[in-house]
């Protein structure tokens, strides 16, 4: 059989599982890491029930992601080891294929993520298309509400688990318990759940937003002011998620917020990702 015959005859098996999310639907994609129970635990053992340090490994992984201009994310969202990121509705990227999608992105946040940790992790994806944008906000919404669950209940869980109970006991205590009990039962421990960071009750958004730079023009020896981008977490955001380009928050303020670890991602992504399509996250728009 001649190589092009072959060729034909194969494709037709390979491509046989692949789907295209159709045009006018949303793209949300939903990176989840695999065996962060172990990982976090016994492999690195962060702090519990919230590490500030993987925190900001999560969002410099979803400004990574963010930042690469390709991808036409326009949100990203994370809490506990999950990703939530949204797509331009008019997406075209990699042709919207979904094993494309799944494969690259889990690819990139595992690169990512494990360049930070200094130590191999593993990230799934799957694929969410969304057909209007009502159900994207009840997407984000789902997402919040699951991370204000879990916040509850694993202040509970590993506030027994301080207390000296075992994790069958702990699971066993909190069996059933409502929301008031669990708020009452920290309280008494002397932890206001009202109190806890918002970053641990809601996860932390990231976008693209604009903000003023000041710099001096040597010809005319002038102070002006440059408006650039910058991929920005918000480790704040409202109750009520906020579709992206409809927020009030976008504003042209500098903010102090930026991870730690962003110094880190430009040394990063300058020795190792630019050659392969990541592209210069400050491009300026108004000199
Ligand atoms: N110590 C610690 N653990 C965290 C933190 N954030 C998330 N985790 C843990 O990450 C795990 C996430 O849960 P899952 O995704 O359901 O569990 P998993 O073990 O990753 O399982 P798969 O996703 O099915 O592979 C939970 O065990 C969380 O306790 C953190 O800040 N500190
Ligand atoms: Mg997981």
């Amino acid at each position: 059989m001649k190589f092009d015959d072959l060729d034909a005859k194969m494709r037709v098996y390979e491509q046989s599982l692949d789907q295209i999310i159709p045009p006018g639907n949303y793209i949300v994609a939903r990176i989840d890491g695999r065996s962060f129970t172990r990982l976090t635990k016994e492999v690195c053992k962060f702090d519990a029930p919230f590490d500030k340090d993987f925190n900001q490994m999560m969002v410099e992984t979803v400004r990574g992601l963010i930042s690469d201009a390709g991808m036409e994310i326009i949100y990203g969202y994370t809490q506990s080891d999950e990703i939530s990121l949204l797509f331009a509705p008019e997406a075209v990227v990699f042709g919207r294929k979904v094993r494309k999608l799944n494969s690259v992105l889990a690819g990139t946040a595992s690169a990512l993520f494990s360049l930070q940790l200094g130590k191999p992790a593993v990230f799934d994806c799957r694929i969410c298309p969304l057909p209007n944008k009502e159900l994207v906000k009840d997407y984000f919404r789902w997402r919040m509400e699951d991370a204000h669950r879990n916040c509850l209940n694993s202040w509970c869980y590993w506030t027994l688990r301080k207390e000296g109970k075992n994790a069958t006991e702990a699971s066993a205590e909190l069996e059933g318990k409502s929301i008031a009990w669990k708020n009452e039962f920290l309280f008494q421990r002397g932890i206001n759940f009202n109190d806890l960071p918002i970053w641990q009750k809601r996860g932390v958004g990231v976008y693209w937003r604009n903000y003023e730079k000041m710099g001096h023009n040597p010809i005319t020896n002038e102070d002006v002011t440059a408006v650039r981008r910058e991929v920005y977490a918000d480790f704040e955001i409202p109750k009520d998620f906020v579709f992206p380009g409809d927020s009030p928050r976008a504003s042209l303020k500098r903010n102090n917020n930026l991870g730690i670890l962003s110094l880190f991602w430009n040394q990063v992504s300058s020795r190792c990702l630019k050659p392969n399509g990541f592209e210069d996250d400050e491009s300026e728009e108004n000199e």
